[in-house]
């Protein structure tokens, strides 16, 4: 294969293109007329195939020179494939085991070959499906607050962390995406936004006539464009975590910038909220899912507490960066002063998390990109009212984040709105 030019695969093409690589022959068979390909993309912006033969199989995923789902009139640069390879890189060293064990990375043709996770399956399928995960709240809980720490100037040599910076700074069409997408189209009548429940009209009208919503979603997207603190994930939502009873894995990381801690902890809460307001949309009779929905408030707690408790055990074992470092406070023989830096930085994270929570919530609503949780629901009067209420605790969270304390408090206001 031309290393110079990039082509796009396709299910016929693959096994010749790639049937001479060796680690692909190895992995999948020596003989590659005897590979079997399917292409299973189903994301928003590239090609996934898997590609399986006598010795095993493998993931091959190759991105495209624009948006999957517009088309070509949005060019996209094939470089998010280089800036995801390197993600997981990362990722693997810094939370091992959570994300895909990576074969094969070709820059040229913006295609990674990872391992196919089986019989793992997407956790928003799983979710819509009424299925609880018991492992996802923890993994989930440790792998933020271990990529996010260990990403940072808490834990980072600097001259290690500035030089990963300025590599990951030139994923600006990705960072791009989100700023329009998630901070600002949803809330003017952007040209790519599409709500397909016309009973929202009203409150989508509420929503972008909402100047203190609209000041807060800016403010938000300040901190992600100017607050460059850890590796974030970029793109940390629940069709981004592959399951199953007993294992949890992280993909897709090719949004990956250097940005605040609390972007990804939010994102993730975010869609296990939406996951709960959407469970009613799904069931057969009213309260068929209260038991799903008992999960996925508890799950949310126990995501947050984990990444709390993890986040404190690293700032007291491995914080070896610039910040806060231990001596300054041993030296003077003040043990708390660590401690009270802790809790500020916490606290910190809590209000921003929130805030890009609302944020997430009302993009996946309002703008270009939506999930399925919401999408599946076929009855528009069910869909509509699942979404409302998603919405509404959207608007609260982005709006009085500083004032919310605790996650019984969010629970209690979720519970309320669904019962509305
Ligand atoms: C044009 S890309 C739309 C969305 O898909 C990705 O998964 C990201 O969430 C992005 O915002
Ligand atoms: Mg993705």
């Amino acid at each position: 294969m031309d290393k110079q030019v990039f082509e796009a695969l396709s299910a016929a093409t693959l096994p010749e293109k790639l049937g001479g690589n060796t680690v692909l022959r190895e992995k999948i068979g020596p003989d590659f007329s005897r590979w079997s390909v399917k292409e299973v993309g189903d994301g928003n912006l590239n090609l996934v195939f898997i590609v399986s033969g006598d010795r095993g199989a493998a993931i091959v995923k190759q991105a495209l020179p624009y948006v999957r789902l517009v088309g070509e009139s949005w060019p996209l640069p094939l470089k998010r494939s280089y800036f995801e390879y390197h993600a997981l890189k990362r990722q693997a060293a810094r939370d091992p085991g959570l994300v895909p064990e990576i074969y094969f990375f070709d820059e040229s043709q913006a295609l990674i070959v990872m391992e196919f996770l089986t019989p793992h399956v997407i956790l928003r399928r799983a979710l819509i499906d009424g299925r609880q995960l018991p492992k996802i709240g923890r993994d989930l809980g440790l792998f933020v607050a271990r990529t996010l720490f260990r990403g940072s100037d808490l834990s980072m040599a600097t001259r290690e962390k500035k030089t990963d910076l300025a590599l990951f700074a030139d994923n600006i069409e990705l960072c791009d995406i989100t700023e329009n997408l998630v901070f600002s189209d949803p809330y003017f009548e952007a040209e790519l936004n599409r709500h397909t429940t016309p009973q929202l009209d009203p409150i989508v009208a509420e929503l972008r006539a909402d100047r203190d919503l609209k000041v807060e979603a800016q403010r938000l997207k300040h901190l992600f464009s100017a607050k460059a603190e850890t590796l974030c994930h970029g793109d940390l939502h629940i069709g981004s975590v592959m399951v199953t009873d007993d294992e949890t894995r992280v993909i897709d990381p090719e949004f990956a910038f250097y940005g605040p801690i609390s972007f990804d902890v939010g994102m993730l809460l975010a869609n296990f909220w939406m996951s709960y307001f959407s469970q009613s949309g799904h069931e057969n009779a009213p309260s068929a899912r209260d038991g799903m929905r008992t999960y996925l408030l508890d799950t949310v707690e126990v995501i947050w507490e984990t990444f709390r408790t993890e986040f404190a055990h690293l700032w007291r074992t491995e914080r070896n960066g610039i910040l806060y470092q231990a001596s300054l406070f041993e030296a003077r023989n003040d043990p708390f002063g660590a401690e009270q830096a802790l809790d500020i930085v916490i606290d910190e994270i809590w209000r921003e998390m929130l805030g890009f929570a609302g944020v997430e919530m009302h993009r996946r609503i309002l703008g270009l990109a939506h999930n399925a949780d919401f999408e599946t629901i076929v009855d528009p009067d069910r869909r509509a009212a699942c979404e409302t209420r998603a919405l509404k605790l959207g608007r609260h969270l982005a709006v009085n984040r500083h004032h919310i304390h605790s996650l019984k408090d969010i629970r209690a206001l979720a519970e309320r709105l669904q019962k509305e």
